[in-house]
């Protein structure tokens, strides 16, 4: 069954939206680095380069079901923080806004019987659970710790061990 026009447009569109998460985490590394929170910086920078991977992961998909890939531009990113803390409540809105647009495709898809890209979805569908639960588990120990320097450290220095993990999406 070939893909519909309105889930190839919606798998275009989710496509660029992951490359705008990508571009959004990068510029928040260049921030993190700017304030010399390395670990952060690091972070950000895994973070950017698996949104990449998300974004690829749905250009393939697109592929292989005999759709066409529209590689639209890429919004700007408002780089306007002015702390880490700020970076991570951004963090969090966005990956809401992606686990919201992400179960819209799932319910088209089931409308459709669309059944191998809900199978597709599904990887994302759980791979948003974690994206919003570190967004906001880092978030809340920001703020635990009442965004004290010494507070700051631990975490950066934490968060600068993260490594990239390449994910098997498809
Ligand atoms: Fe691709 O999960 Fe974040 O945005």
């Amino acid at each position: 069954m070939k893909i519909s026009q309105e889930m190839q447009s919606a798998i275009n569109r989710q496509m660029n939206n992951e490359f705008y998460s990508a571009y959004l985490y990068l510029s928040m590394s260049a921030r993190a680095s700017e304030m010399n929170m390395n670990g952060f910086a690091n972070w950000f920078e895994v973070q950017a380069k698996e949104e990449f991977y998300h974004g690829e992961g749905f250009m393939k998909y697109l592929i292989d079901r005999g759709g066409k890939v529209a590689a639209t531009g890429i919004e700007a990113v408002e780089m306007n923080w002015t702390s880490i803390e700020e970076m991570y409540q951004a963090s969090l809105e966005q990956e809401q806004v992606v686990t919201a647009d992400i179960d819209a495709m799932v319910a088209l898809a089931h409308a459709e019987k669309d059944f191998a890209t809900v199978e597709f979805l599904n990887w994302y569908v759980r791979e948003q659970v974690e994206e919003e639960a570190s967004a906001s588990e880092i978030l809340e120990q920001i703020r635990e710790g009442d965004s004290a320097p010494c507070v700051l450290f631990q975490i950066d220095k934490r968060l600068s061990k993260r490594k990239l993990e390449k994910p098997e999406i498809w």
